[in-house]
């Protein structure tokens, strides 16, 4: 698995995403040609792949796409004509998609169906890559959770990714097209989002270190997750393209922490203790040297439906891909911490 193909080429959807820009540079250092497309906005969005500085490789090429638009999709393909696809483009944020549900079925459920129908008409050869999530286990239905759990999906951004989860398995059993689903659970890393939990926490530590904010607001602080690190994960994705049939792997730690503990956790990379007192919007997180009020609960950040307890059993990966991960939540912590006091510090 660790053989270079120069003569491989790979299209990665999203590759101004987290994912996309540790997945781009993981295929550049094999040798890969990489195509990166990304969406027209009024200022552009690579700063992820100048972090890793893979913006200017050679070997990448990066071209305007929308996942919408079915004609630029076929396109797209005909005229890159990869050996693999990566699909990692979405309207990610499971609160916005309460929001905007119609926009995340078509950019997160349709926009797989356009990728997919598109190799069908152009090339069955090519290998894809679905970006399935844990968030398709929802309500969950078995501790912990495998490829086999059944789905019960909590918001309109679980039930467009069940779509296209299902499109896939679909085009694989009806085309005989290589297509692989990752039901990955959440990942993290110095590149997340700063809409997703575990970054707002993290740069919000630093700013509040720094003296730069007073304290952070949150929604809620029970929720499990089961967090890794993203750059481990998008080494699964590849993994599961090069194996010998498609198939559907779970990527998971097998740990669970709630949204507080990985608060306290992150607090405490940074030399700070919290206590915690009261309970549901009345709970705050109180410095327990100083005394100073660090944490609230804000409602505005609860979501009409929750996903109250995520934890996936990657067995069937480490069996079939010799997939594993590595680090600790406590190690991506620091991690996290670490580049964002750096960040905000500069
Ligand atoms: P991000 O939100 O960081 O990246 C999403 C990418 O999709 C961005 O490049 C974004 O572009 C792009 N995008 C959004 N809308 C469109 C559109 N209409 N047309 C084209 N591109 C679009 O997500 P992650 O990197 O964290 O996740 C990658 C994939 O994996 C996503 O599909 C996500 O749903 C899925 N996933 C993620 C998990 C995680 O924990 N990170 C877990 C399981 C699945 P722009 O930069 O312009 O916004
Ligand atoms: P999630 O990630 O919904 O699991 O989806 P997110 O980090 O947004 O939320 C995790 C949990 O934290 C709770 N929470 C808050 N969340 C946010 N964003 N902001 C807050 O202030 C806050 N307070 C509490 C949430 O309610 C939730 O329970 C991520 C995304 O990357 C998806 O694209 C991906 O499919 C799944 O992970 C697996």
């Amino acid at each position: 698995m660790n053989a270079t193909n120069p003569a491989h080429k790979a299209i990665i959807t999203g590759i101004t995403g987290q994912d996309g820009a540790y997945l781009a540079q993981f295929l550049l250092e094999r040798g890969y040609q990489v195509v990166g497309t990304y969406r027209r906005t009024s200022s552009v969005n690579f700063w992820r792949m100048a972090e890793l500085g893979i913006d200017r490789h050679p070997n990448l090429t990066l071209v305007e796409h929308d996942l919408t638009d079915f004609g630029s999709t076929v396109r797209l393909i005909e005229s890159a004509r990869p050996q693999e696809l990566y699909n990692l483009a979405a309207q990610s944020f499971v609160g916005m998609s309460f929001d905007q549900p119609v926009t995340t079925a078509e950019v997160t459920g349709v926009g797989a169906l356009n990728l997919l129908e598109a190799i069908r008409i152009v090339d069955r050869g090519i290998r894809y890559y679905q970006a399935s999530t844990s968030e398709m286990f929802g309500k969950v239905q078995a501790i912990p959770q495998t490829e086999s759990t059944p789905f019960y999906p909590r918001s309109p951004y679980g039930a467009a990714k069940l779509f296209a989860h299902w499109t896939t398995i679909n085009y694989r059993e009806s085309y005989g097209i290589f297509a692989a689903c990752g039901i990955l659970f959440n990942h993290e890393s110095p590149l997340r989002g700063l809409e997703f939990v575990t970054r707002k926490i993290t740069d919000a530590v630093a700013r509040i270190k720094l003296g730069k904010l007073d304290r952070l607001e949150l929604g809620n602080l029970d929720a499990k997750r089961d967090w890794g690190y993203a750059r481990e994960y998008v080494e699964g994705m590849w993994r599961m393209l090069q194996a010998d049939e498609p198939d559907t792997y779970v990527l998971a730690t097998q740990r669970t922490e709630t949204v507080r503990d990985f608060v306290s956790m992150a607090f405490e990379a940074a030399g700070h203790r919290i206590e915690w007192a009261g309970k549901g919007e009345r709970e705050r997180g109180v410095d327990m040297k100083t005394g100073d009020l660090l944490v609230e609960v804000n409602p505005r950040f609860y979501r009409p439906a929750e996903v109250d307890l995520l934890i996936g059993c990657a067995d069937k990966a480490r069996d079939k891909l010799g997939w594993r991960p590595h680090t600790t939540l406590e190690g991506l912590c620091q991690m996290m911490v670490e580049a964002d006091l750096a960040r905000v510090a500069a």
